[in-house]
């Protein structure tokens, strides 16, 4: 209230001191030298400079001005994935970021305007979802295909961590509003990142927000906040060392978690602290879906250097040739050292677009 206060006031004057002689329309032709740095303007209509330079300087509500520059993307650190492989220079325009990973009050206006049914609260069609398994796969039970989706659960023991679907199970009536399934709840979790998104539900709210997804590189760069070879958004000091710095996976993957960062499953948004360029939670809490296809070796087929590269034109998994998949970036609350790191802020991680899980948000940007 206060900012729209202090806005109304600043037009109202500017309108006041607005010159009475008729002017021609405000072209970029009225600014006509440059001196010291400064701009010197010929046409005296402050009103409708203010206006314009206002307008298209203007944040989205909740969101950052990221500004444009190059980057170093990927990693060849020891622990990195082959899919992260080379190391390559990307230039990024400037473009506008969500400070935070859009919340369950947020997806709820959303819903609540629309009408908006996710992936996870249809039916599953057999049609589409065959496309995706290898041929021959025999149709499931019709119960496995009621509205469902995939909730963490986890083991009691240690366990080997190259199965996944020992830590996940298919809950029928899981969906954001009942991340766990019946009986779990929302209610009282309005800053939580909402989770049980998929791909395409997340399309459907950036473009009713009149936003879109940022590609991958985009949202690489704006995670290393202006750090240059770093490894965290925070820099390169080790998750252990100092205060918690996000929300992880705490202790043994996938059946003991110590809780030293606060939180088992996910955090309110705006918890730990934010990067250099003001985002909260680009490591940790929910993986965010980024608008690039995935493809294992697409760093390979860029050019050393690359202008705002929007990803590759179709989707490659050698681990799953069947699904479609897209890019998603930043780890989550299960997300361990012994397991993924996701939150190292160039690793890769992939889902196909109908895919919603417990813990899968995602958060917006918008071209300027
Ligand atoms: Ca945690
Ligand atoms: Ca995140």
């Amino acid at each position: 209230m206060y900012n729209f206060l202090l806005t109304l006031f600043i037009l109202l004057w500017l309108a006041y001191l607005r010159p009475k002689e008729k002017e021609p329309p405000l072209l970029s032709s009225h600014f006509t030298s440059i001196s010291c740095g400064s701009v010197k303007k010929t046409s005296s209509n402050y009103f409708e400079i203010f206006i314009q330079t206002y307008l298209t300087s203007l944040p989205e509500s909740g969101m950052v001005l990221i500004p444009g520059g190059q980057f170093e993307m990927g990693s060849e650190d020891s622990n990195a994935g082959p899919d992260e492989k080379p190391i390559h220079i990307v230039s990024i325009a400037s473009f506008y970021m969500d400070i935070t990973e859009v919340t369950n009050a947020q997806f709820k206006k959303f819903v609540d305007a629309t009408g908006y049914v996710t992936t996870a609260e249809r039916e599953l069609s057999w049609v589409e979802l065959s496309k995706q398994l290898p041929l021959g796969t025999p149709r499931p039970p019709d119960s496995l295909l009621l509205p469902s989706s995939l909730v963490f659960s986890p083991s009691n023991d240690p366990i080997l961590l190259n199965d996944n679907s020992k830590w996940w199970k298919w809950v029928r009536g899981a969906n954001w509003k009942h991340p766990q399934g019946p009986g779990s709840t929302i209610i009282g979790k309005e800053s939580h990142p909402v989770v049980q998104i998929s791909w395409d539900d997340a399309m459907a709210y950036c473009k009713w927000a009149n936003k879109r997804l940022p590609t991958e590189a985009e949202w690489e760069y704006a995670a290393r906040g202006g750090l240059v070879n770093t490894i965290y958004p925070w820099g390169k000091e080790p998750l252990q060392l100092g205060k918690s710095k996000m929300n992880s996976w705490d202790g043994s993957f996938p059946y003991y978690n110590s809780l030293q960062d606060g939180f088992y499953r996910t955090a309110p948004v705006r918890t730990y602290s934010p990067n250099g360029y003001g985002l909260y939670d680009m490591a940790g809490n929910v993986w965010e879906w980024c608008n690039d296809w995935y493809q294992y070796n697409y760093y390979d087929s860029l050019p050393s250097y690359s202008i705002n590269p929007r990803g590759p034109t179709c989707s490659i998994d050698p681990d799953d040739p069947n699904g479609k998949k897209r890019v998603l970036r930043g780890g989550s609350f299960l997300c361990n050292d012994s397991y993924c790191s996701g939150y190292r802020v160039s690793r890769r991680m992939k889902s196909t677009h109908d895919t919603g899980l417990e813990h899968t948000g995602f958060r917006c940007a918008k071209s300027l």
